[in-house]
């Protein structure tokens, strides 16, 4: 049956109780809706005055399992219905020789068929849950740069085959700049037989962040559904999102990521109750909720999965929100650390990231990018990264920094570009702090703001550092003495409010200096891996590496050659954070 949808001129919005918004139909095409309007737009559209202009959006259906493919063309092709396919033993050469054509097994790809039957692994509710009647159309947006033929094309039938199509506006393909010729010309003949899919190319390689800008740039539909090119959506996987979304645009609705196997193809289901989450410095990763948490929150296995971040490529996202939201930083470069710029900002403007395990898209996990990066790989995420840290993590940031990105720190080293723009978006959006984030969104990442605080014991003395009058001492241990505390932080300075602790020049004697991050003569080494030396204090940039020392005899403090065992070369914090 036609639906409403694709009959209405322009833009309307259907409001239920839930969220307030307001459905202005478009009178113009009335005959066509009439029939199928719920009773006050009827009486509205006769020219019945209504006391109210607002029309609820009251109807639900169950989720159309819509597949196109449930009969297969070719029920006996390999890989159908998503099952492993196997490779003849005289072909095992041409899979190694073509694997790096997609760092997958490309060989196999090409022998499935484009538009295969999957399993349908949605949790046994999902098939019976209900989704509003008007839900917000969706442009579907794959970004790509040399993605291998058939596993795009798969990716693009999944969802011509797999969505409702009066919610599907269009799909957009963007090409960023690739350069392999099928990719070309072939491209727009084998697309133009599908009349929803539009092709953008990049005049030059932007990136798969600017690639998603451009896409997003000319959609036409109500919702951003962003998906990776080599993928496999599943049964009913775009309802539920659009769902959430309609709920509350805030929202930003991810599908679960399932794995297609990059050996044999086969399509895996993962395990329930999966959160993105990340770990210093910024590395993303899965955790699984707790028996604990899962019990307490009477959570069934289709329910919605809050996300302190998202995965970063398969998500829908209201099309007006992603745009206040200042959409992604088109600063970031390439690949990597998009995600958790997005999800900071979703997150801390108000917004809410959520798992939703009755939509569910195959992906394919490569060991490696098959693509080339135009600057270093490591480089260029790392760059990413910085400049989310330096946005988004307040004081937060020098655990990041700390985790092995200290050398980041010198600008002139690497530049992360300019970030006015950012910081004036997240005062503008008046977004909370990165603790607030952290207490609320993720209280169970452990995030101490130093190593190490309180007195620094020095074991052969048996005394404590401490700050006279502008320079250092030894005293006897005084806990409640605030001149006594120190903090190791994680620039890996010893300091005491804003003065640190260095090697005077390049010689033996000690000094103080206002803290900076930048400096790399600041920094120590405590507790380091070699545990003949944990518990020094290690100069870090001193020529030879000193240790300090205390005096034996005169209570002095100095910059001596490492001894293992020498008890005045060792010194303990009162109280050590671990993460
Ligand atoms: C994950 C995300 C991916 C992205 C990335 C971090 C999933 C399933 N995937 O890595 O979407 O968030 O983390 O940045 O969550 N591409 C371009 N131009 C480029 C590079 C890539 O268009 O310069 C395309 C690429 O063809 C692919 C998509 O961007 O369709 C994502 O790249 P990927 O598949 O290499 O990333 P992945 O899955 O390792
Ligand atoms: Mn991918």
């Amino acid at each position: 049956k036609p639906v409403k949808k694709d009959v209405l001129k322009g833009k309307e919005v259907v409001v239920n109780k839930e969220d307030k918004r307001i459905n202005e139909l478009d009178k113009g095409n009335a005959d066509a809706l009439k029939e199928s309007l719920p009773p006050t737009a009827k009486l509205k559209l006769q020219g019945v005055p209504t006391n109210s202009t607002v029309v609820r959006n009251t109807g639900v259906h169950k989720v159309l399992a819509l597949d196109m493919t449930q009969a297969p063309r070719d029920a006996n092709a390999i890989g159908q219905f998503g099952q492993a396919a196997m490779v003849p033993s005289d072909k095992e050469q041409e899979v190694r020789n073509r694997w790096n054509e997609g760092h997958f097994n490309v060989y196999l790809s090409d022998q499935i068929p484009v538009d295969r039957a999957i399993p349908d692994t949605r949790p046994h509710t999902c098939s019976e849950s209900v989704v509003h009647d008007y839900l917000p159309t969706t442009s579907v947006i794959f970004c790509f740069v040399d993605e291998v033929w058939s596993t795009l094309l798969r990716s693009v039938h999944s969802v011509l085959n797999r969505s409702p199509l009066h919610l599907l506006k269009e799909i957009i393909l963007v090409d960023d700049f690739s350069t392999k010729e099928y990719l070309k010309d072939h491209l727009d003949v084998y697309m133009s037989q599908y009349p929803k899919v539009r092709i953008v190319r990049l005049k030059e390689r932007q990136g798969l962040i600017r690639a998603r800008l451009a896409g997003a740039a000319i959609a036409k539909g109500d919702v951003l559904t962003f998906l990776d090119s080599h993928i496999e959506c599943n049964v009913g996987w775009l309802e539920p999102l659009l769902e959430r979304v309609y709920m509350d645009r805030r929202k930003v609705a991810c599908p679960v990521i399932e794995v297609i196997s990059d050996k044999d193809m086969s399509y895996v289901l993962v395990d329930n109750f999966q959160r993105g989450v990340f770990k210093w410095p910024l590395v993303f990763g899965w955790s699984t909720l707790s028996e604990d948490t899962i019990k307490k929150n009477h959570m069934k296995d289709s329910d919605p999965i809050r996300c302190p971040v998202m995965a970063g490529g398969l998500f829908s996202i209201d099309k007006k929100y992603f745009y206040e939201l200042g959409s992604y930083d088109p600063g970031l470069d390439v690949w990597g650390g998009e995600n958790m710029e997005i999800s900071f900002k979703i997150w801390m403007c108000g917004g809410e990231i959520e798992i939703i395990p009755c939509s569910r898209v195959g992906h394919i996990f490569r060991g490696e990018n098959p693509y080339n990066f135009p600057k270093d790989r490591q480089k260029t995420v790392e760059r990413n990264l910085a400049r989310v840290a330096e946005v988004w993590l307040d004081e937060y940031k020098d655990l990041f920094y700390g985790h092995g990105y200290l050398h980041l720190l010198d600008r002139s080293f690497i530049d992360i570009g300019n970030l006015t723009d950012q910081i004036e978006l997240r005062k503008k959006l008046e977004c909370k702090s990165f603790k607030w984030y952290l207490d609320n969104v993720y209280p169970d990442m452990v995030a101490p703001l130093v190593k190490a605080e309180g007195l620094v014991f020095n074991r052969g003395v048996r005394k404590c550092l401490a700050l006279q009058k502008g320079s250092l001492a030894f005293e006897k241990c005084n806990l409640s003495k605030l001149s006594q505390h120190f903090n190791y932080t994680w620039m890996r300075h010893v300091r005491q409010n804003d003065v640190c602790v260095t090697a005077q020049g390049k010689g033996t004697s000690l000094a103080l200096q206002p803290c900076d991050n930048t400096k790399p003569q600041l920094r120590w080494l405590h507790k380091a891996s070699n545990s003949a030396l944990v518990e020094h204090l290690i100069a870090e940039h001193t020529p030879r590496r000193m240790c300090l020392e205390a005096g034996a005899l005169d209570d002095s403090i100095q910059l001596k050659e490492c001894e293992p065992t020498s008890p005045y070369q060792k010194w303990q914090f009162t109280h050590y954070h671990t993460v």
